[in-house]
């Protein structure tokens, strides 16, 4: 018979526990999924809380930071502290990693972008939490070293997304990605999507991206995004300016996002550790292609970059083999090496 309750609720917990023996990392992701349900009640409280705004204080990249920046950094610090099983924390909101008093310390190291898409939050557009986790180096007592290696050391990588419903994607190394999505009337994240998989047939045309700098693009992006525009079934724009939002409708309808190198930024803007490498292992884990573009010379996979500082910088060109091969076409014609996908 059907009712509006269930008795059987396939929660993210249990979710977690059926996968894995280990029970810290149960623990750790217990803690991450309440940092992210205590970041929902800020940003869905944040009108009535008075939570508008800027701290008044710069973030490590030189962006400013908002009070609900800096409220769900601290709600992330804290619960992850305290969890017991982490050494290490970076954030895109701090300059230096957080290391976790022995009395609390455990073998994981987490870099997580508290609140992404900032300059979304005064008006209510949705915005993201990324995190992504690695396991200390045999004989570590937990270091910066421990996370500035190569995507492929990241045990775990997960999005949540803070929109109409509450969402949480995450994948374990070489597993399948799933979605949970926050019910409110039991405070849990419930399983709502088995194995995402980006649609077999490319599924809908997007391209999305900052085309306010496309004056300072190199000419195979120009190139890349002019055929989108101009193609016999040409493409739709769609950019909500979050990256979390972003990946989450490429992943889910089809379509590519580009945040590439420019003339005025060479590395991009967005951030390996936080932003980079956890969603290049979601995207290539549900069947997409995760590349920097041109990038320090070469056509790189983000997932084989190595960060040199925490909050190194990298550019994304994400999404389904047929537009990702878009960006590719346009680099072989100007000479350049790129992969076969
Ligand atoms: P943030 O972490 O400071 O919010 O910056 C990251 C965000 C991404 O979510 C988004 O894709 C990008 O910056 C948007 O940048 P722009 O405003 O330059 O288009
Ligand atoms: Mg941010």
């Amino acid at each position: 018979m059907s009712s509006k309750f269930d008795s059987n609720a396939a929660t993210l917990s249990r979710f977690v526990m059926s996968q894995t023996n280990d029970h810290d990392l149960v623990i750790l992701l217990n803690a991450l999924a309440i940092s992210c349900k205590l970041i929902t009640s800020a940003v869905q409280r944040a009108g009535v809380a008075k939570l508008y705004g800027l701290a008044g204080e710069v973030n490590s990249t030189g962006d400013d930071q908002k009070k609900l920046d800096v409220l769900s950094n601290d709600m992330m610090i804290n619960a992850l502290i305290h969890s017991g099983v982490c050494s290490i924390l970076v954030s895109e909101e701090n300059e230096e990693p957080i290391v976790v008093p022995p009395a609390y310390s455990g073998k994981f190291c987490v870099a997580f972008d508290p609140l992404d898409g900032s300059s979304n939050i005064d008006c209510n557009v949705s915005v993201g939490t990324i995190f992504s986790v690695y396991e200390r180096k045999p004989g570590s007592h937990g270091s910066v070293d421990d996370l500035l290696r190569s995507g492929a050391h990241c045990i775990c990588a997960g999005y949540v997304v803070y929109s109409s419903a509450v969402e949480l994607v995450f994948t374990f190394r070489g597993g399948d990605v799933h979605g949970f999505c926050l019910d409110s009337t039991i405070g849990e994240f419930v399983h709502t999507r088995e194995k995402m998989m980006f649609p077999a047939d490319g599924g809908k045309r997007i391209y999305s991206c900052n085309e306010g700098n496309a004056v300072h693009w190199d000419a195979p992006i120009q190139e890349a995004v002019e055929y989108f525009k101009t193609a016999e079934q040409p493409y739709t724009a769609r950019y909500v300016g979050s990256m979390v939002a972003d990946i989450h409708r490429t992943i889910l309808y089809g379509g590519i996002y580009l945040y590439p190198a420019d003339a005025k930024a060479k590395k991009g803007k967005l951030r390996l550790l936080y932003e980079g490498i956890p969603m290049a292992m979601i995207i290539e884990q549900a069947g997409g292609i995760a590349s920097t573009g041109m990038f320090e010379g070469k056509i790189q996979r983000v997932l084989d970059l190595t960060p040199n500082e925490i909050h190194a910088k990298c550019p994304i060109i994400m999404g389904g083999k047929r537009d990702v091969q878009v960006v590719y076409d346009q680099y072989a014609k100007h000479g350049v090496n790129v992969p076969s996908l």
